[in-house]
């Protein structure tokens, strides 16, 4: 394994006393503004034919809710219209909604769900 030797040079350290020639460039500190990620949501559409129990399997397998979380928001989807079944960074909430339009339409269920930003 290589070590570091000691004797390797380093970049000289300036302090005010040591004297420049007015050659110094004080660079301006900017401020870090680093945001958090937009996340999005997976929303799941009712429709009149897609099994209510297809739809908590979906639920169940593709976004790791327990069957009982399942089926409440497969009722709050058929009550009100749509529900949330996840948030996510966008490529997983866009694969999620692959995974649940591939798994609907090789079962033959109308069943669509969307990926929106979240606010
Ligand atoms: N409305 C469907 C039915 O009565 C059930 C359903 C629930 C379908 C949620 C889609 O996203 C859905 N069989």
């Amino acid at each position: 394994m290589a070590t570091k030797s000691p004797s390797q040079p380093t970049a000289p350290k300036l302090t005010p006393a040591d004297g420049d020639g007015g050659a110094s460039v004080v660079l301006e500190r900017l401020t870090q503004k680093v945001q958090p990620p937009q996340m999005y949501q997976v929303v799941m559409l009712n429709d009149d034919y897609t099994p209510m129990e297809f739809v908590v399997f979906v639920i169940q397998e593709f976004f790791n809710k327990d069957r009982e979380t399942a089926t409440q928001i497969m009722l709050k989807i058929h009550l009100d219209g749509k529900g949330i079944c996840g948030v996510y960074s966008r490529d997983v909430a866009a694969t999620k909604v692959d995974q649940v339009m591939d798994a609907a339409h090789k079962a033959g269920h109308p069943l669509q769900c969307v990926s929106e930003p979240v606010e």
